[in-house]
C-alpha cells in the first residue's frame, strides 16, 4: 500500500550545511560568470547555442534547484533497482545522521548540467552503492567516480544528467585525452573536452560539512 512505498526515500545522500550551501552557490556562479567571458568559452559558444553569433548567459542558462546535496542512492521510494538493499545496509543503518566532511575538487559544465566533483574518502565509499558507476554505462572507472553535486542544469535536463557528464569527462581522461589546457584561473586550471566539456581542477579543493540522511520530498 501507499505507506509502504513511503517507507523507503526518494534517495540518501550527503547533505550541506546551508551556511555552507551559499559558499558554493556563490563559487559556482562566479566561475559561470568568468567563464562566460573568456574567449576560449566564446569560441566554442555554439556548443551552448547551436548558433555561433548568439550569446549565452550561463548564469540564467543554468537552473539550480533544491538544497545542494551529493546522492549516494536513488531509492525512487523503493521502486530503483537495489533500493531496499541499500536502505537495509549496515554501514547506511549505522552511519545515518552523522555528519562527514566533503572535498568537491573540481567543477565542471556541459550543454546540460554544472556540477561539482565530489572526491569520497575510504570510509565515504563505504556508503557509495557498487553499481552506481556500471549502472551509468562506465565500467572501467574507479568506485566512486560519479560523486558529484549538481549545481545546474539546462532547461528541460533531469539532475541524473550531471553525473553523466562527469563520468564522459572522466572516461576521456582515462582514454588519454588531455584536453585542451586553457588556462590558470584563480580558482584553478581549466580544461576543454570539446563537445561543450569544461573541466575546472580547483588548487585547492573545497571542504565542507555534509550529513548523510535521505530525502522523501
Ligand atoms: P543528482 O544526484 O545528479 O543531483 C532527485 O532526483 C535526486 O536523485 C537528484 O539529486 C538526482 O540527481 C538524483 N537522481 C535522479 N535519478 C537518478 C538516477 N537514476 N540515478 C542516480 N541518481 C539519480
Amino acid at each position: 500500500g501507499p505507506l509502504e512505498e513511503m517507507s523507503l526515500p526518494l534517495f540518501f545522500g550527503w547533505f550541506l550545511l546551508s551556511s555552507v550551501q551559499d559558499k558554493v552557490r556563490c563559487t559556482s556562479m562566479d566561475f559561470l560568470k568568468t567563464l562566460d567571458t573568456l574567449e576560449a568559452f566564446k569560441k566554442h559558444l555554439s556548443d551552448f547555442t547551436g548558433k555561433a553569433e548568439k550569446e549565452v548567459d550561463l548564469e540564467q542558462y543554468f537552473q539550480a534547484k533544491g538544497t545542494l546535496h551529493c546522492t549516494t542512492k536513488f531509492c525512487d521510494y523503493g521502486k530503483a533497482p537495489g533500493a531496499k538493499e541499500y536502505a537495509q545496509n549496515t554501514t547506511v543503518k549505522e552511519l545515518y545522521g552523522s555528519a562527514f566532511e566533503l572535498s568537491l575538487s573540481a567543477l565542471f559544465v556541459t550543454p546540460r548540467t554544472v556540477g561539482a566533483r565530489v572526491s569520497l574518502t575510504e570510509e565515504q565509499l563505504l556508503l557509495w552503492p557498487a553499481d552506481a558507476e556500471e549502472e551509468a554505462g562506465s565500467t572501467s572507472l574507479p568506485r566512486g567516480s560519479r560523486a558529484h553535486i549538481t549545481l545546474g542544469c539546462a532547461e528541460h535536463v533531469e539532475p541524473v544528467q550531471t553525473g553523466l557528464d562527469l563520468l564522459e569527462i572522466l572516461t576521456l581522461q582515462q582514454e588519454g585525452q588531455q584536453g585542451e589546457p586553457i588556462e590558470e584561473m584563480e580558482l584553478g586550471s581549466l580544461t576543454y573536452y570539446g563537445e561543450g566539456r569544461w573541466l575546472l581542477t580547483l588548487r585547492e579543493p573545497i571542504c565542507t560539512p555534509a550529513c548523510f540522511s535521505s530525502f522523501y520530498g
